[in-house]
């Protein structure tokens, strides 16, 4: 069984994580992983905290001369933060205490966590549910990257939307335009309005959402089911997207507009090509059926603008029980950037159960033997 937990608090020690279900024998390249790390933390719109942390992962296990055991990996990035006497005064484990966050911000899991946890101090709720825990979620799937790409599957997104600002939908694109875009966009006029609309709502103390595309290449046919609806590849995919912070709408192939497309223009037609059997289309977005069919994956998320207003929304103290504005701490204007990079991770975490389900293997080799044979059984299915 494949499985993955995090832990930590954004201002606390480190995050942790635990990744169990990786075939032994698959060779990790650590800077790759790092690499992935800094992605997340970049991006047009960001604010200060991400200068103050350098995140790496460290193993603790699992891991064995940069190579998978098969046992669990157990993995730390620390929280450079934690560090400064203001934070370990907050945040120590064993002595940590401060003045309490009273006035929750709309649209912050501060309200309902106070409510649920029965916290009278919002900084117990708002610390678990910071994006900086995506960090670790991003390693693991950074782990989960290099098995993917063993079996030939890769993952990787561009951001088309930020605020108003659209840039055109691509069926392809160069992942190094992406990469060195400050908005991850490879359309540089879009990029441009980008930039210029986050300069603008940070000027007038707003944030901004947008939407980023992830496409996965790659994909065998045949992952995930149509037995029962948790075992569905395009439930899963949307359900592990959905578990991010920041995304209120997921979409796969055509998305939300199937509702306007009649039949005969909603679905990709089968056709011959020198007795290859081929699609002529992909509005299905690579899922038919809950199972991949072979064609890429592509997925359409959207993305809020986040709920830290430095002009601050209409709030209440809820100790004094007045009207007051909403408590600002430091933060961004806008990670839709940085949410492209999770989004890829949660993919990736998401591709583990089916894809393992699929082709099982306690090693590497197993494993891609499995996929070897199912490849060639496909091939021969119809000759
Ligand atoms: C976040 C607020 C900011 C972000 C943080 C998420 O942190 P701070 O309050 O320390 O300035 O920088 O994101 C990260 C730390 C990160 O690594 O992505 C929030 O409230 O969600």
């Amino acid at each position: 069984m494949f499985r993955y937990l995090t832990a930590g608090e954004s201002h606390g020690p480190a995050l942790v994580g635990i990744l169990d279900g990786i075939p032994a024998h698959l060779r990790l390249d650590v800077s790759a992983i790092d690499d992935t790390l800094a992605r997340r933390q970049g991006g047009y719109g960001r604010g200060a905290r991400m200068k103050i942390e350098r995140d790496r992962i460290e193993f603790l296990a699992g891991v064995r001369g940069s190579e998978t055991l098969g046992s669990p990996i157990a993995a730390i990035v620390r929280n450079r933060d934690y560090e400064t006497p203001k934070n370990r005064a907050l945040m120590d484990p064993i002595s940590g205490s401060g003045e309490p966050l009273t006035n929750p911000r709309p649209g912050h899991a501060d309200y309902a966590g106070a409510l649920k946890y029965r916290q009278r101090d919002l900084r117990n709720v708002l610390e678990r549910a910071s994006a900086r825990e995506t960090a670790m979620r991003v390693a693991l799937g950074a782990i989960c990257a290099q098995f993917l790409a063993a079996l030939g599957v890769r993952t990787r997104s561009y951001v088309s939307q930020i605020g108003n600002v659209e840039a055109p939908e691509l069926d392809e694109w160069e992942q190094s335009e992406v990469e060195s875009s400050d908005v991850r966009c490879p359309h540089a006029e879009a990029a441009a309005a980008m930039v210029a609309a986050i300069d603008a709502a940070k000027s007038a103390g707003d944030t901004l959402g947008g939407r980023f595309i992830v496409r996965i290449d790659g994909m065998p046919a045949g992952v995930g089911s149509n037995r029962q609806p948790a075992e569905r590849l395009d439930g899963m995919l949307a359900g592990a997207v959905m578990g991010m912070q920041t995304v209120r709408a997921v979409e796969i192939g055509l998305g939300a507009d199937v509702a306007a497309t009649p039949g005969s223009q909603a679905h990709d037609v089968f056709a011959l090509d020198d007795g290859r059997v081929v699609r002529k289309s992909n509005r299905a977005g690579g899922i038919e059926g809950g199972m991949s069919n072979g064609e890429p994956i592509t997925l359409r998320v959207s993305v809020k603008p986040i709920p830290t207003l430095m002009k601050a929304l209409p709030s209440v103290n809820l100790h004094q029980r007045t009207d007051a504005p909403a408590t600002i701490v430091r933060s961004d204007v806008c990670v839709v950037p940085a949410a492209g990079i999770v989004g890829e991770a949660m993919v990736r975490l998401a591709l583990m159960t089916p894809l393992l389900e699929k082709y099982g293997g306690d090693s590497m080799e197993e494993t891609l033997d499995n996929l070897q044979r199912s490849r060639a059984a496909a091939v021969a299915l119809f000759e």
